[in-house]
Parts: structure tokens; sequence; C-alpha cells
């Protein structure tokens, strides 16, 4: 070395040496070829203006509470659903219609709870995983659900008008996690995992006894929304998928140690997958085999009781994701601490149960894929594609010789690895968990962003990567920032959503407003001239309104200082996108009437004075006018 190369740290053999040199050379000669195909997939993501994409994204938000709709693979965002939050455009939060679904699926003891507080229903949600109905494998365009960590619910969205109609709290378990609808013969069953652990009666009289902690298992009546039964477990629960069949269910658990702490819940080698028997389950609750827990059928799956409705397969170390392959098959377990994957095959399940079994001889590969494997997604040719949360990688690997290869053949299932920006979480491919995946694109979630974007201050949007996966060698395309904080995706084929253009005038969305309008004697198509106080209880007063661009049938209504108003608008315009608003100035109400909608809003009138209300969605070139009073009289 010379002195110059001792003091700057860099000698000539570093900088020059063959190896060296031979990878600038190759990574010129292949980044050039690389940079011609990547142009030509990305401008396959890309849409021009005016131009629709071939997919939905249906996307969580995680900690925001809400579910996002975007075009795939152009990742515009269309829109955004309000399910576990509050917000300011819709009114979600505020009006009737979405406090009823807000409020009418808590338990009793919850509204108490929040009664003590003030407030009828909780303003936050996490919200994971939203996932489709499925009609015989494949998505069927009915329903999307999704949970809440939070505050331990599940949600149904309509797909008609992309609207939440439904809410639900999980009794007796703890921060609803893991989320799959059923894929066969329908949905059919919601599974949702519960994944925190506490007494199974969590009401004070056991506090710090972890030995006497237990995670449930629900099965949620997707149709009814309403639980069919539940198991308790040993160890918590994690993720949740389910076979092609109808027969089981897997979850992961990370936590089979049931520890309270880090280092406890991380201290064994192995944790395990259960697999639920669903028709055993089934048969269990109708032969009487069960508590009844506020209301619920439970069941008791714990390890080592009854082996009729579940079995533990062990699996290295805390693993996380599960996915099942649209070859109808094979079950990917993600190893997350350990850098596996576990290959279950569903045909040598029936055996477990059957007879006595080894719980392991239905792992059917266990492929080293790199470090922190979370999510797997597949092309329905035999790949799957497994997030590495600590490589910044997703690693494309073939499951038949994943099975050769534990079967002790020299084969290599890796078949490539891209590089992600940066440490991916879920990743999802088109139509990748249903039979009908097609081995088009991928997404990958990254948790972090970092230095891809303008820097916004101390808190960074994640990062989403859209990968071309149609040839071996995958290809990122595009980089989005997202706000927190999507976990998981699906990309369904565009032909299957079919949203109406306006509402329907008999939708059940808005029956409470259309019962309560006859009891009134008033036509909701018409509205009513003057405010109608309830006979029984002559502090309430309901106004009924129409909109259409740009008035409100009232210019004006008078009401009493402390009456109970409730005012019902319906937007007459039937026209597409013709979207009405209605704000009260302050009184900290707004929300939207979408074409052919009624909506409703119930306050009390206790601000003496003129207030303004006006339309704030932008419908016509009077939109500005489109305003009028409400006058409250001095008490
Ligand atoms: Cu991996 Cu909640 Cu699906 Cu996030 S979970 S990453
Ligand atoms: Cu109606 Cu703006």
């Amino acid at each position: 070395m010379t002195d110059k190369e001792k003091a700057t740290g860099i000698s000539r053999r570093g900088l020059f040496g063959a190896t060296t040199a031979g990878a600038f050379v190759a990574a010129a000669g292949g980044s050039w070829l690389s940079a011609a195909n990547e142009a030509r997939a990305a401008a396959r993501a890309e849409k021009a203006p005016g131009e629709l994409d071939e997919y939905y994204g249906f996307w969580s938000s995680g900690q925001t509470g809400e579910l996002r709709i975007l075009g795939f693979p152009s990742m515009r965002e269309l829109m955004r659903v309000p399910v576990f939050n509050r917000d300011s455009a819709t009114g979600w939060g505020q009006t009737n219609e979405s406090l009823k679904i807000l409020t009418e699926g808590l338990t009793e003891e919850t509204k108490a709870f929040l009664a003590k507080r003030g407030k009828v229903t909780y303003d936050n949600g996490d919200l994971h995983h939203p996932h489709m109905s499925f009609t015989d494998g494949t998505y069927d365009g009915r329903y999307l659900f999704m949970n809440d960590k939070a505050n331990t619910r599940v949600a149904r969205v309509r797909c008609d008008v992309m609207k939440c109609d439904k809410i639900i709290e999980i009794p007796n378990a703890h921060d609803i996690h893991g989320m799959r609808p059923q894929k066969y013969p329908r949905t059919g069953y919601v599974f949702a995992n519960s994944e925190h652990e506490a007494p199974l009666v969590n009401d004070g009289k056991i506090l710090d006894e972890p030995d006497k902690y237990v995670n449930i298992f629900t099965a949620i009546d997707g149709d009814k929304m309403e639980v069919a039964w539940q198991v308790i477990v040993s160890g918590n629960l994690d993720n949740v998928d389910c076979d092609y069949q109808g027969k089981y269910a897997f979850s992961t658990s990370y936590n089979s140690e049931m520890g309270m702490n880090l280092a406890e819940m991380t201290e064994s080698e192995m944790d395990h997958v259960v697999i639920f028997n669903i028709r055993e389950i089934e048969k269990g609750i109708a032969n009487g085999d069960y508590i009844e827990l506020n209301g619920v059928k439970v069941i008791d799956g714990r390890k080592g009781k009854n082996k009729k409705y579940t079995r533990y397969v062990p699996i290295p170390n805390s693993p996380h994701g599960v996915n099942t392959a649209p070859d109808g098959r094979h079950v990917v377990v993600n190893g997350k601490l350990s850098p596996t994957c576990s290959v279950i095959d569903v045909t040598k399940v029936d055996a477990l149960f059957e007879s006595d079994a080894d719980p392991r001889s239905c792992v059917v590969a266990e492929p080293e894929l790199g470090l922190g494997p979370l999510h797997t997604a597949f092309d329905g040719k035999g790949n799957a594609f497994t997030t590495l949360f600590l490589d910044s990688q997703i690693v494309k690997w073939n499951i038949e010789k994943a099975i050769r290869a534990f079967n002790g053949e020299d084969v290599d299932p890796i078949i490539s690895k891209v590089d992600v920006h940066y440490q991916p979480g879920h990743n999802s491919t088109s139509m990748g968990e249903t039979k009908e995946a097609d081995g088009k694109w991928l997404i990958s979630m990254n948790k972090f962003s970092k230095d891809r974007f303008l820097n916004v201050g101390p808190l960074k949007p994640e990062n989403e990567q859209v990968i071309d996966i149609s040839t071996d060698e995958m290809k990122v395309v595009h980089d989005g920032p997202t706000f927190a904080e999507p976990h998981d995706s699906i990309i369904v084929r565009a032909d299957i959503v079919n949203p109406k253009r306006v509402w329907d005038r008999n939708d059940p969305f808005f029956e409470d407003a259309r019962k309560q309008a006859e009891a009134d004697g008033v036509d909701l198509e018409e509205g009513a001239e003057e405010p109608i106080r309830d006979k029984d209880d002559p502090r309430k007063v309901r106004v009924y309104m129409t909109s259409q661009a740009p008035t409100f049938s009232l210019e004006k209504f008078t009401v009493k200082e402390g009456d109970e108003v409730t005012i019902y608008i319906t937007n007459l315009d039937d026209v597409d996108d013709v979207t009405h608003g209605f704000t009260l100035s302050n009184h900290g109400i707004a929300f939207e009437i979408a074409p052919q909608a009624t909506a409703s809003v119930t306050f009390t009138a206790d601000r003496p004075g003129v207030h303004w209300f006006y339309c704030q969605w932008f419908c016509h070139a009077l939109h500005m006018e489109m305003r009028g009073r409400m006058l409250v009289e001095p008490a």
C-alpha cells in the first residue's frame, strides 16, 4: 500500500481488482439491457389520461382505519372508504346511517364502557387485512371483509356501493389480527384471529396470571355478520388462511410460549401453525360440546384437549404470514425469525386428524429463502414470491423444486431476487389469493421509504412498489408513497367488480330514514316545507330537504334552542357524480349525499342565531350559492 492509500483507506487493488472490475462491467452491460426491459414494463404499468386500469386494488390503511380503492397497475388512488375511522368529507361517524353501523355491532359491555366517556363508538381503528368474498375459489364481487386490530372488530363493505354496511365486535377475543374469508364452496365463514392473550372471562378477577390466559379463533357468518362459533387455542394467533376444499383453516402463532415480554415470546426455536378442522368443529357445536360465553358457542381446541378440532404443527421460528397457493394444495407459512418458509400439503392434513400421524408429516418443504420472510404471494404457475423484511428483497421461488430439495434432491428452489425499498411486509399478486392467479403483477408493500421521496419531516410515508413478474427476472416499475399504513392488499380483475353508478332509492342503507318519513307522512323525495315536531316528544324536530344542483329545497328553516334536530336530505340528482354535501357551519356537522341517496344527521340546536348550511361537494357553477339558513330561536 502507498502512503496515500493508507491515508484514504482505498487500495488500488480494492478498486481495480479483477472481481470488482468484472462486477462493474457486468453491471454496466446488465443495466443497459434491463433499462430497456424496465422501460417496457413501466409503460405497461402506466395509464394514459382517461385510460382505465385492468384491476381494482383494495388496500388496507392500518392505523388510519379506512379502506382504499386503487386502480392497478397504475396505482392511482380512486377512493377512500371510511370504516373504523371518522371522516370529515363523507360524514362517516356523524350521519345516523353511519352511526348505526358503527354502534349496533358493539357488545353491551363496550357500549356501557364508551358511554362513561361520553362516546357511542370508537374513533380509531387498525385495519390490516381487506379480503373479498369468494365463490368456488375465486372472488365473487359481493363483499369486502376487514379486521380492526385496535378494537377487536370485523367490518364488511358492500361492493355494489363501496360503503361499509356492517361492523361487529368479536366477544371473548382480544385484538383481531389475521382475517380471511372462506374460499370454498363460498364465503360463508370469515375466519378471524385474536392476537393478544387474556383471561377467557376478562372481568378483572384474573389479572397477572398469564398461565390462565387464552386466545380465541373466531368463525363469523359473513352473510349475517354474526359470530358462528369460536375455538380456544394454545399460544397466540397471528395470520390465517384456508384451503380450497372448505375443510381447514390455518393460523400462525408466533407466541406459542404464551410469553408476556419479548424475550419470553421469542424463546423457543419452534412455534406452530394451528390447523382447524371446520367440519369437526361444526359437528362438535351441533353435539353440544361447547360452553356458551357472551352469547357465543366456544369449543375447546387447546393442545392435548380435543384432537378432533385442532392440530398443532411445529414451525420454526415465530411464523407470521400464511398463504394458500392457487394450486389448491400448498400452504406457505412464513418463518419471520427463521429464514425459511414451511410448505404444508393439504392432502396430508386428513391423516393428522384421522390417525395420530406426526403433525410435521404434512410439511413437505422448508426452503431457506433469506432473512425475515413475512408474506408470500403466487403467480399461478407454481412459483411463490416471499417478502424478506430484513434483506429488503422479494424472492421468487418454485414450490415443486422446494419439495424436491426437501426430499434430498440437489435443486435450488430460488429463481431470482429483487431489491425493494425498504423492508417489505405484505406483498400481493394479481388475483394471487384465488385459483385464478394470473402471474402478471406483484405489489411490494414496504414499511420504510427513507430516501425515496422528498423529505416531509420526521414522519415519512411508506413506499409501495409495483413489480412486473411476467418473466423470471422481476422488475420494479413504480414507486409510490402511501400514508399510514397499508399492510395488506388484494388485486382484483376489474370485470369482477361492478359498483352502481347512483344509489338505488330502495337501498337498505337509508331504510330508517324512509320509515321515519312514512311515520311523519312525508315523501323523502318531496321533502317537507316546515320542520315536523315529534308528537310524543316535542323537543324533537325533523327537517326533510331535497337537494338538486344548485339548490336545497329549503332556503331556511326555524327551530328552537334546545331542540333535538334531525335533518334528512335526499339527493334528487341522478346523474353520475353529482354528489352534494351538507355542512352546518359552527356545528361541526358535514356529510355527503351521493346521487339518489338519503343521509341524515341529528344534533341539538343549542346555539341561538343565524347559522348557514352549505354544500361542500363542488356540484355546479352555482355551487357557492347552494346554501341556506338555520334560524335558532332563543329559548
Ligand atoms: Cu404482516 Cu398485520 Cu398482515 Cu402487517 S400483518 S405486514
Ligand atoms: Cu351541491 Cu355543491
